[in-house]
């Protein structure tokens, strides 16, 4: 009763930002990614008959407190599924996920952890009820169970059970590149799910949020189609915009940008003004991922390196999904 299982993290083009039911996590609007090649988690899951609770062990460090709680919560979820309420395990998970990059973590990991631990159980899950059980650890880690271009469908149903992932195209699709620059950055104040939660409440730009999301997901879905750069980029800069717009109309206001994040946004910005395209996309926190062609990686980053409190750059290429190792 032990497997081991590997999934990338990804950056959401069109973002999740809302639930409409926090205990399922379902979301108020559909949201999509890519997955990232740069970016993963591997995690074993052993169940063992003498166990009397979880272990966990994230990096070669043992966890207590609330991310164990987290973990053991969620790993009910599928002892309760597969009829083996008693049944504990030890959970080793190595992150290969910079923190400091700002990449969530929570989304490789809650995809590595759910599928290692539903093939430990011998479960047997379809890829799409992996992605419902993997979006009940963290929403945007059930895009992660597949690779390339992926869609989250809010759904309707109050069970969430039309609320998962599906892949809009695959890895091998189109090589485009997303650059991960790492800021000297503070921590964060308002961790992502707070600022979401704040912003649904009381957030009086929300609903204009929601009202522009269709139409962004339809024309991004068409750029990815036609593989057309200026398209994608474009929508999914504006559309991180808009979102980090809702945090100012929230009460209390708030900001994940700090002054280096707009340096970079508007170094990435002269990119474009240098006949380079290149869009930027920021997530709940200060650092700026940046989205290029291939042909453009030189000047990319030797713009990005030479940018003011720029301290690291990480390329990714499209990753691909959930693997068994
Ligand atoms: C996203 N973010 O689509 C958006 C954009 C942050 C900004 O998903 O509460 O860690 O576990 O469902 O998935 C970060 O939130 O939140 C996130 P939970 P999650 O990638």
């Amino acid at each position: 009763m032990r497997a081991t299982a590997k999934a990338h993290t990804n950056i959401a083009l069109i973002k999740y930002w809302g639930k409409r039911n926090e205990e399922l996590i379902l979301p108020t609007n559909n949201s999509l990614s890519v997955t990232l090649d740069g970016f993963y988690t591997e995690t074993t899951v052993h169940f063992k008959e003498h166990f009397e609770q979880d272990k966990f062990i994230l990096n070669n460090e043992t966890i207590s407190g609330v991310m164990y709680e987290r973990v053991t919560k969620y790993l009910d979820l599928f002892r309760e599924h597969a009829n083996k309420k008693n049944l504990y395990a030890e959970v080793i998970s190595m992150n290969k996920v910079p923190t400091a990059a700002g990449f969530a973590s929570s989304a490789s990991g809650f995809a590595a952890l759910a599928a290692a631990t539903a093939k430990a159980l011998e479960l047997n899950l379809s890829k799409q009820d992996l992605s419902r059980f993997t979006r009940q650890g963290s929403g945007s880690a059930c895009r992660s169970v597949y690779g390339g271009f992926v869609e989250w469908e809010k759904g309707e149903a109050n069970d969430g059970s039309d609320s998962f992932a599906i892949q809009i195209a695959p890895q091998d699709h189109w090589d485009i590149r997303i650059a991960a620059v790492v800021l000297t950055a503070k921590e964060k104040d308002v961790s992502s799910r707070v600022g979401m939660k704040r912003t649904v409440d009381t957030s009086v730009f929300y609903d204009g949020w929601l009202e522009s999301l269709p139409a962004d997901l339809h024309a991004i879905k068409e750029g990815i189609k036609a593989r057309d750069f200026e398209k994608v980029g474009s929508i999914a800069e504006a559309n991180c915009l808009k979102m980090h717009a809702t945090t100012l109309g929230a009460n209390p206001p708030f900001t994940y940008w700090q002054d280096n994040t707009m340096t970079v946004m508007q170094a990435v910005q002269e990119l474009r003004k240098e006949n380079v395209p290149a869009y930027f996309t920021i997530d709940a926190g200060p650092n700026v991922k940046v989205l290029y062609l291939p042909e453009d990686e030189e000047k990319v980053l030797e713009k990005l390196h030479a940018t003011e409190e720029v301290s690291d750059v990480i390329v990714s290429k499209v990753g691909e999904g959930i693997s068994y190792v």
